[in-house]
């Protein structure tokens, strides 16, 4: 730079572009259509189908990366394995498959993250990261319409820093084995029956693929007014089995969720 006239910008312009940025978008996801937590394969794909069909979403992720449990693949091997039915929602997103053993087909895991992520943002939803979903908004009947968020470094560092929140026509528990949110739900409201077969959330069971996959779409439901169960989220809501890692059940159910949000939002409830 010595010699060429000095930028115009300096270290409180970029302080500024970021917060005046942040605040801006975040301000415009005060009230979302619907808010999904967890960016894994089947939050990010409700995300591109809701903001496809029109609908204003946001995905909040604990984590400052998105994906959820794509990275890994099957036991650090980063391939991701989804059956033919699930194929066509990685080709139209320009996840490339290669055929594998029996009818399966074989997609790169970072690919499949990267382009997941890249059409659910260009398709319209945002998504943020670094943010929890550690509690609901609920209103007359329990129903819930909204997200209660903090800081993952808050959780984290075990702080105590009371959160905000954001309004939404349904939300969607897309975090995966925990199902975090539905079990939120039912530990602070007593006596709440949530519209799984038990009433409650049961918690995943062991392996048995064929069949955890099979349900997975069916137990992708309004589990309590407002709140949507999708991915390995509806599976343990309904105590069904794991599939291990075969993602093309998360794709269906991700699809499924947001024809659900979809449906809730355009009946106006
Ligand atoms: C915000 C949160 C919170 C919270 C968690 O685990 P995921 O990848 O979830 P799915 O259901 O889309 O996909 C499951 C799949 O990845 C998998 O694990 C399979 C197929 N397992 C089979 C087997 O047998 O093991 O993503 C959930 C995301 C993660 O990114 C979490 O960080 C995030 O949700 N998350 N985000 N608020 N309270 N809890």
């Amino acid at each position: 730079m010595a010699g060429s006239q000095p930028a115009a910008w300096d270290e409180v312009s970029i302080t500024r572009a970021i917060m005046e940025g942040f605040f801006q978008d975040f301000l415009d996801d005060l009230r979302l259509d619907v808010a999904i937590a967890g960016a894994g394969p089947s939050g990010l794909t409700a995300a591109r189908c809701l903001a496809r069909d029109g609908l204003r979403v946001a995905v909040f992720e604990r984590n400052l990366y998105v994906g959820g449990g794509i990275w890994g693949g099957g036991m650090l091997f980063p391939r991701v394995v989804v059956q033919e039915e699930a194929a066509p929602l990685f080709r139209e997103i320009g996840v490339r498959l290669r055929p594998a053993a029996d009818d399966l087909f074989l997609a790169d895991a970072v690919e499949a993250v990267s382009r997941s992520a890249a059409a659910a943002i260009d398709a319209g939803a945002r998504i943020w990261v670094g943010m929890g979903v550690e509690d609901l908004v609920l209103r007359e009947d329990e129903r819930v319409c909204g997200v209660v968020l903090n800081w993952m470094a808050v959780e984290r560092a075990g702080l105590h820093v009371d959160p905000l929140a954001v309004h939404a026509r349904v939300v969607i528990d897309a975090t995966g084995h925990e199902a975090e949110v539905a079990r939120t739900l039912q530990r602070k409201v007593p006596g709440l029956r949530l519209r799984t077969a038990s009433g409650e959330v049961l918690g995943e069971r062991p392996m048995w693929s064929q069949v955890a996959e099979e349900v997975l779409e069916a137990n992708t439901m309004e589990v309590h007014p407002g709140l949507i169960v999708a991915g390995m989220a509806a599976g343990a809501a309904h105590g069904s089995y794991r599939m291990g890692a075969i993602f093309g059940g998360m794709l269906l159910s991700g699809r499924k969720a947001a024809a659900l949000a979809a449906e809730i939002c355009r009946n106006g409830r």
